[in-house]
């Protein structure tokens, strides 16, 4: 897979040169290419933003610097066009389900804003050529997309087939599968500072401790995250979709 991430501090990605994302890259599984925006700024200063259109307080990503580094990354007349995710707190939720399809493709590109965001017509511009996705990983502000996309390539890499050792990790983890959250795990030493291990993980018995796990899951989940239980009542009524 191939990735490409535009941004105004490239620096701020050397992270994924580390651990399990860094491996797949050194492994030559991702192929990931960072590129400062200021690269296609002419003036003195550099200037990627100006004042906003309407009013309105701090500043906007100009278009002209996009148009041009998107052009130079994915040529207009290029074979083929990656995906671009424009990461910002407006866009549309990040989840499981969307990690899943990015590990799919090819190609993915993302544009990192800053300030009060990018000048729209950016994404209308690439949309002439290319799938845009604007995505949010959650209902909080960053100041820029950089973070975000940290998050996004990891969830999906690891979803690489080669990434990660046990495939069978994948399928028990919160947010796959079933839709709960995962049960609490223990290992060695059985007591601990006055904490034990649940005996039912001792017994032996292969039955029980799924049901237990899946009734620990069922509960963690009721308490911290209602709102996934919810969906599946919906879902169970005929109301509609989990993942929505
Ligand atoms: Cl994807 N970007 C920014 N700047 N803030 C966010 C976000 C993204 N998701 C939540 N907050």
């Amino acid at each position: 897979m191939r990735l490409d991430v535009l941004t105004i501090f490239p620096e701020y990605l050397a992270a994924l040169d580390v651990s399990l994302v860094g491996k797949a890259a050194q492994s030559g599984l991702l192929d990931v290419r960072l590129h400062d925006l200021r690269e296609w700024t002419y003036d003195r200063h550099r200037t990627v933003d100006d004042t906003p259109y309407g009013g309105g307080a701090g500043m906007v990503m100009k278009p002209e610097p996009w148009g041009e580094a998107l052009d130079a990354v994915a040529p207009p007349d290029g074979p083929t066009q990656p995906r671009l995710i424009v990461p910002t707190p407006a866009g549309r939720p990040f989840t499981q389900a969307l990690a899943y399809e990015l590990a799919e493709e090819p190609w993915l590109a993302f544009a990192c804003g800053r300030y009060e965001g990018i000048d729209a017509r950016v994404a209308a511009y690439a949309g002439e050529r290319m799938r845009v996705d604007e995505v949010s990983i959650g209902d909080y502000v960053l100041n820029g997309g950089e973070v975000a996309v940290l998050v996004m390539v990891e969830a999906a890499a690891r979803l690489l087939p080669g990434v990660i050792g046990n495939p069978e990790s994948l399928a028990e983890e919160s947010h796959s599968g079933d839709g709960l959250l995962e049960y609490p795990v223990y290992t060695k030493p059985v007591s601990w500072r006055g904490h034990d291990v649940p005996e039912i993980l001792l017994s032996g018995n292969h039955g029980k401790i799924a049901e237990w796990r899946h009734e620990q899951s069922v509960s963690r989940t009721a308490e911290r995250r209602p709102d996934l239980l919810a969906a599946w009542g919906d879902v169970l009524a005929g109301k509609g979709d989990a993942d929505a």
